[in-house]
């Protein structure tokens, strides 16, 4: 690696990776989630929720795949990416704290108690903001993936069927799809301590109760002090912010349908947003003719572990490898062990949302 990198200057990252894609062309994909920082996002080929970004990854033309990004995202593009693809994060530390509130063996053990107590079959579905094990452990109980778009239709996919949806990490997306299910008294709770609030034997949805704390941080007064301020404000919030912050908003919907809303709305609205902190910057400087606010600056630490400088980096080591042979750095492991189930488990969800099967 060269040293020069370390000197760089924001620009000057920016005209390097911008001349290295129109170097590599086609074979070299930036993919950029929604909570990326605006200089990133504007370098991405695609920009978009995890699902979008690991199914138009899978589909282009790309034979490195770099995923700006924290590490599920990428993890997810790797497991629908074809063998000839790698698939690069430019800094393997981009963790997610909720996708690391459950595993697969307290999984396992709260599912096993589930199904002795349930009336009915228990399916898993979980939130694509997990690790491949978690998926893994869904496909191979012909259980789903989720994201915070489709939760409604996919739960209700199994609820048609009379089954019983054991639904996690997140326990806020799972009781706000309940509610526009019209569920949500139907539903009860487990936590990592294997303890249970509710009635399982005839709940239609059992929880998980982790949570996302960049979006736990909204509140009723959040809500309640923009409005003082601003008689005609809408409020839209994401779906994994609490039940009762989601009752207060005129809109509740995943990054993709926030982004939607913002656009759709009139010249001249005003808009409290409550998601992250780095979308909602983007909203802004997007939408210059409306007036958007935050709920609360809430910020992903993990988001932002992506910089200009690591993925300039990551586009060097592309290169390195090319020239000289050296290891390819900033590669996602190959997830060999859990590559079937997850796999199953993401073909599903596009089963359902695609398919209507
Ligand atoms: O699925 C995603 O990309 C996330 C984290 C949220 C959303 O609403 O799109
Ligand atoms: Fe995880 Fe929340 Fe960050 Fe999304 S915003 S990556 S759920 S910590």
């Amino acid at each position: 690696m060269k040293n020069l990198f370390s000197n760089m200057t924001d620009d000057q990252y920016i005209d390097y990776i911008n001349n290295k894609k129109k170097e590599f062309g086609k074979s070299l994909a930036i993919l950029a989630h929604h909570y990326q920082n605006y200089d990133i996002v504007k370098l991405g080929d695609v920009v978009g929720d995890s699902y979008k970004l690991a199914v138009e990854g899978s589909k282009s033309e790309a034979e490195f795949i770099v995923f700006c990004g924290v590490r599920f995202m990428a993890e997810g593009a790797k497991i629908l990416a074809n063998a000839k693809q790698k698939v690069l994060i430019p800094d393997i530390m981009a963790g997610c704290p909720m996708a690391d509130m459950i595993n697969i063996d307290l999984a396992q053990k709260a599912y096993d108690i589930l199904s002795k107590r349930s009336n009915k079959k228990i399916r898993p579905v979980v939130y694509m903001n997990s690790y491949a094990d978690m998926k893994h452990f869904c496909g191979t109980l012909d259980g789903s993936v989720c994201t915070s778009s489709n939760a409604k239709k996919i739960v209700e996919y199994y609820l048609n069927k009379g089954e019983s949806v054991f639904f996690f990490p997140d326990y806020n997306l799972g009781i706000n799809t309940a509610v526009l299910l019209n569920i949500d008294k139907d539903t009860a709770s487990i936590n990592k301590n294997l303890q249970i609030v509710g009635d399982v034997s005839n709940s239609k949805m059992i929880l998980w109760d982790g949570y996302c704390h960049v979006h736990k941080t909204f509140t009723i007064s959040d809500i309640e002090n923009l409005k003082r301020q601003y008689e005609n404000i809408k409020i839209i919030v994401h779906p994994e912010c609490s039940k009762e912050v989601a009752a207060l908003s005129d809109v509740v919907g995943s990054t993709e349908q926030i982004y939607k809303a913002v656009k759709e709305a009139e010249s001249g609205s005003i808009m409290g947003i409550g998601t992250e902190g780095s979308f909602v910057e983007r909203l802004s400087k997007d939408f210059p003719d409306k007036t958007i606010l935050h709920l609360k600056d809430s910020r992903c630490f993990n988001m932002l572990k992506i910089t200009l400088k690591n993925l300039a980096h990551s586009i060097q080591s592309i290169i390195d490898n090319q020239n000289a042979g050296t290891p390819l750095k900033f590669e996602i492991p190959e997830v060999a062990l859990y590559k079937e189930g997850a796999k199953k488990a993401l073909n599903k969800m596009i089963d359902i949302v695609e398919g209507g099967k």
